[in-house]
């Protein structure tokens, strides 16, 4: 048993990388559904049955606790998956919440009534199905009120950080961030919605302006989880080490692993 780290391919090893930091004694089962990558492009029913299916071979895989840290996953499938769908004795988290926690400064589980927060212009930037299913601005709505939310699909970052091209990257970042502006001149703070983007974290800051608070997932979802599991130990599991599965070609993914994280990833076939 072990807690599972579902992505669509390889952006989640940024949350891996910042959990597995945080909790080094935790085992994990990452499981990157690769052959269908990326989900970012996919219709809602699309995302919803990928997604229900790569949880329940974490499920097989003993992980009791699921962490979807795509967001794209997280937008489209969680909340539908938690009006029934995931037994008692199973959970399945997302990595939206973490995020509009931190940004309207409440604690785990603060289920009060929404409430005036300090930032009153967020930009988001994701994915065009993250953005498109306004999962964020319906979260926020639970927690916030009085909060304007700019919504900025980003097309092309996901496959140019995928395919190492960092300049196009860079290019389409500032191209986004300029978009962005032209419908909300000053934002007070920036969300990278999307596992690959803490990867141009820097970019996003440079583009924006320091007088801009970005927040980048990876590492608020480790302290979330960190903070969940101190609160159900039981779901630590007592596997040894971690396990990366993939969809997708084991070698061809392992190698493109190990480019992303910078480390020696290997995969096994799922
Ligand atoms: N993992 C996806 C996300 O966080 O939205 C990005 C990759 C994709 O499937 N487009």
């Amino acid at each position: 048993m072990a807690v599972g780290i579902f992505d669509s391919g390889l952006g989640g090893l940024t949350v891996l990388d910042a959990v597995s930091k945080r909790l080094p004694d935790v085992p994990f089962v990452y499981y990157g559904d690769n052959a269908h990558a990326p989900y970012g492009v996919r219709d809602a029913d699309d995302v919803y049955n990928l997604t229900t299916q790569a949880v329940e071979r974490m499920w097989a895989e003993g992980c009791d606790l699921v962490i979807l840290a795509c967001n794209t996953a997280s937008a489209a499938a969680l909340r539908r998956m938690q009006e029934g769908w995931i037994p008692e004795n199973k959970r399945v988290l997302g990595v939206f919440v973490p995020l509009i926690e931190a940004l309207t400064e409440r604690k785990w589980g603060d289920n009060s009534p929404p409430r005036e927060v300090e930032v009153q212009h967020v930009a988001l930037f994701a994915t065009p199905a993250t953005v498109a299913s306004r999962a964020f601005q319906r979260e926020l709505a639970f927690r916030a009120i009085g909060v304007d939310v700019e919504a900025q699909a980003c097309g092309g970052v996901v496959d140019a950080i995928e395919d190492g091209d960092m300049i196009l990257a860079d290019a389409l970042v500032r191209s986004h961030v300029d978009a962005l502006k032209r419908k909300m001149p000053n934002p007070q703070a920036a969300i990278l919605g999307c596992t690959h983007y803490p990867l141009m974290h820097d970019q996003f800051q440079d583009a924006l302006g320091a007088d801009v608070k970005v927040y980048s997932q990876a590492n608020l979802v480790a302290e979330s989880l960190a903070d969940y599991l101190t609160r159900h130990p039981a779901m630590i599991g007592s596997g040894t080490e971690s396990k990366f599965l993939t969809s997708g070609n084991p070698a061809t993914v392992s190698t493109r692993a190990t480019q992303f994280l910078r480390r020696e990833i290997k995969f096994q076939a799922a």
